[in-house]
């Protein structure tokens, strides 16, 4: 009997370490594991004994209830609450006009942080040393607790702390492309979280741990549907539903938003039109937003996409994006709320170009919208191809405030089978100069409101989170989550340091693994351009599910949903000439931005097909023809692949073996397809190039036919 007992108890403690130990990436980067650097850990401890909490609110809670989940982990020890400090070990949180706070000389400080930034300060409170959390709103002391943490996450030296930050962009914003029955519209981590079937009466446990996730970010908003919306969301049932999410998410200072289907006074409102002049469509959005702000007093507003492949707008009453735009933040104005319409748009009729039809929709409306209107910008002209010119409206509408829209699910980056960190590519973007106001009249200052003086200023990340147990499918998808918050933030941060900071919150504080790991991660978004799209290709992926290449697909209903259309190939050479003599889609750029690549010798490589058709034996910088070159590019991109999966594969001893393995069998899986798009691309190319492929350079292991014959059925 005694020795069963034994064994039980031996069982169940095996049990337990096996799960302590498990890690399947639920915890994202808080997983606030004991710190290893005993040193290390001792300093921190002696730092950090007592809390002191001033306020009692949701927020002040949260802030609270995290700051001892994640200092309890990390320094593997109990904290203690106390009402006033201790001789040592204090870190007070709480506003400062708090009691114990209020008579702190840090009146500049307080103006920097703004309305949600926050300060970390080493001081004394009550003649004792304290570790100061403090900021003008409770969220801005939700957000300073999630740094604090951070430093202690990081191994960052805490002796002396002098810290105020403050986001840059007022809206950070999380697009989920959710519908209502849980498919997600390119979504590669399972089905929405949002289990709409079972709100509001069921709260899942992971509606919390998403908001913690957003909030140790700085994410603020979250856009619950899909773009290509269902008017059902805005009936009194969902909105119930949504009011309970909402809940969830107030006290982590996330506001909710939702897309706001224009058709919607028909759909659910029984009228007869849904024109934005009409006096009974505008009544009904009103009545319908208040009804909404009953709900929900803190909605956010809405996100519009209308007039874009088949959904109902604006213009089907023959009335301007700007008439449907405004009837709508006239309806939210009263209550604060704000509009995001899209500019992602193209019409039934296929333009010459479709580069050019947003700059051509909305460039003559700019001055034309409501205050409480922002215009939301996909990163480039086209659709989150691997690499886009930065879109010509950021240098073109200087009355309007531009959201950004940046895409995390990776639609058009290996879905989330491929390990791609994207902070290169936004910031890549962001850096862009569009002569605007003269040079250095950067994205990102269009985008937080500082090159034009708009107080509205945002960020949009469609999001790449699912109820796969680890969120994003990849394991380093999460990477992207995270970048995102970190950017909407401070743009000014690097993709190194995000990279640095990721890593070391997700993984592991060991060099030995940090710096090879940031080294390929930093690498992997140009080396996907290199097996996909490289030298400024766009757009060949297979038609429909967006899987795989096929640039010899030509049987879209339409012209520019064709890869034909957009690479150009013939015998004489590749790519769409976007110059005065082709579509001249350049002249939507500033005069300076339009010279650089208008012309092919000062053309940056990696743009040339955007803007040129490239003859197969032009000569580039390398020495190499063109037709060469892309040989090599693709090859290029297929070796740093393998370079990856080797790195990986020799750092068993760093990652638990969960996701050790995981991340192992997906670079297995984006080296076979990273083979896949160079032989194919190089075998289609070549029928129009005629030129043999470099000798150096592997052979092909099927034929075009094969390759084109390819189907994928149940894609994604
Ligand atoms: O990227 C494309 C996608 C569509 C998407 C659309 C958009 C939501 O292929 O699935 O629809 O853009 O951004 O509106």
């Amino acid at each position: 009997m005694k020795k069963n007992l034994v064994i039980i108890a031996l069982l169940l403690c095996s049990f337990h370490s096996f799960f302590a130990f498990a890690e399947d990436g639920y915890d994202l980067w808080l997983r606030y594991k004991t710190i290893e650097n005993k040193t290390l850990l001792n300093t921190y401890k002696q730092a950090v004994s007592n809390i002191i909490v001033e306020g009692n609110s949701p927020v002040i809670n949260a802030a609270k209830e995290e700051l001892q989940r994640g200092l309890e982990g990390l320094l593997g020890k109990k904290i203690s609450f106390a009402s006033t400090p201790a001789y040592t070990g204090n870190v007070i949180i709480g506003t400062a006009s708090s009691p114990k706070l209020k008579g702190l000389n840090i009146r500049n400080k307080l103006i920097e942080a703004g309305e949600e930034g926050f300060i970390i300060i080493k001081t004394t409170v009550q003649n004792k040393p304290c570790i100061v959390i403090t900021a003008n709103s409770e969220k801005g002391v939700l957000y300073g607790c999630f740094s604090f943490l951070q430093l202690l996450q990081t191994n960052k030296n805490i002796q002396s702390l002098e810290i105020v930050s403050s986001p840059l962009m007022k809206l950070r914003i999380l697009n989920h492309w959710d519908n209502l029955n849980r498919t997600v519209e390119r979504g590669y981590a399972g089905f929405s979280l949002w289990k709409w079937h079972l709100l509001p009466s069921y709260i899942d446990p992971r509606y919390k741990d998403y908001a913690r996730a957003n909030a140790s970010v700085g994410i603020n908003g979250v856009v619950l549907t899909n773009v290509n919306a269902s008017a059902t969301v805005l009936t009194p049932m969902y909105l119930e539903k949504v009011a309970a999410l909402a809940n969830v998410f107030r006290p982590y200072g996330i506001k909710v938003y939702l897309t706001a289907r224009f058709s919607a006074p028909i759909e659910i409102g029984g009228l007869t039109t849904a024109d934005p002049l009409d006096e009974n469509v505008k009544r009904w959005w009103k009545n319908k937003v208040s009804e909404i702000y009953k709900f929900i007093p803190d909605f956010g507003g809405f996100l519009v996409k209308a007039n874009s492949e088949g959904q109902p707008g604006p213009q089907d009453y023959n009335r301007s994006h700007a008439d449907g735009a405004n009837m709508l933040a006239d309806a939210l104005a009263p209550h604060n709320g704000i509009v995001m319409w899209r500019a992602f748009v193209y019409s039934h009729e296929a333009p010459d170009d479709r580069f050019k039809q947003a700059y051509n929709e909305f460039e003559p409306l700019d001055g034309k919208f409501r205050e409480n209107v922002m215009v939301q910008v996909k990163n480039g002209p086209i659709d989150f191809q691997p690499r886009e010119p930065f879109h010509p409206l950021f240098g073109a509408m200087p009355k309007t405030p531009l959201m950004m829209e940046f895409q995390l699910t990776q639609e058009y980056l290996g879905f989330s089978t491929h390990l791609v960190y994207e902070a290169p590519l936004f910031k890549e973007v962001l850096n862009a100069d569009t002569y605007a106001k003269g040079k250095g009249s950067y994205v990102s200052k269009v985008i937080d409101g500082s090159l034009n003086n708009h107080s509205l200023s945002g960020m949009a990340g469609v999001a790449n989170i699912g109820d796969d147990r680890n969120w994003c499918g990849h394991p380093f998808a999460q990477a992207n989550w995270f970048a995102f918050g970190r950017l909407a933030w401070n743009h000014h941060l690097t993709e190194n340091e995000i990279a640095d900071e990721w890593i070391r919150m997700t993984f592991s504080n060991n060099e030995k693994f940090i710096s090879p790991v940031k080294q390929f991660m930093l690498q992997s978004r140009e080396t996907l351009v290199n097996y996909m799209t490289p030298l400024g290709l766009h757009h060949i992926m297979g038609y429909n599910h967006h899987y795989g290449p096929a640039p010899w697909y030509n049987e879209a209903p339409r012209a520019d949903w064709n890869p034909v259309y957009f690479h150009k190939a013939d015998t004489i050479g590749i790519g769409f000439d976007r110059t005065a003599k082709g579509s001249n889609a350049l002249a939507q750029y500033k005069p300076e931005v339009q010279s650089i690549f208008e012309n092919i010798k000062t053309c940056p490589e990696e743009f040339l097909l955007w803007f040129h058709h490239v003859p197969w034996q032009y000569r580039l910088s390398s020495g190499n023809t063109f037709w060469n070159e892309l040989c090599y590019k693709y090859n290029e991109g297929v070796t740093n692949v393998r370079k990856m999966e080797k790195t990986w594969n020799g750092l068993t001893a760093y990652v638990d073996k969960e996701r050790f393995n995981h991340v192992k069998t997906y670079l297995h899986i984006q080296e076979q397809e990273a083979v896949w798009w160079k032989n194919a691309c190089l075998l289609y190319f070549q029928t129009f190039s005629r030129l043999p492929v470099p000798n150096d350079i592997e052979k092909p292991d099927h034929t075009l036919e094969y390759y084109k014959a390819l189907e994928f059925p149940f894609a994604p």
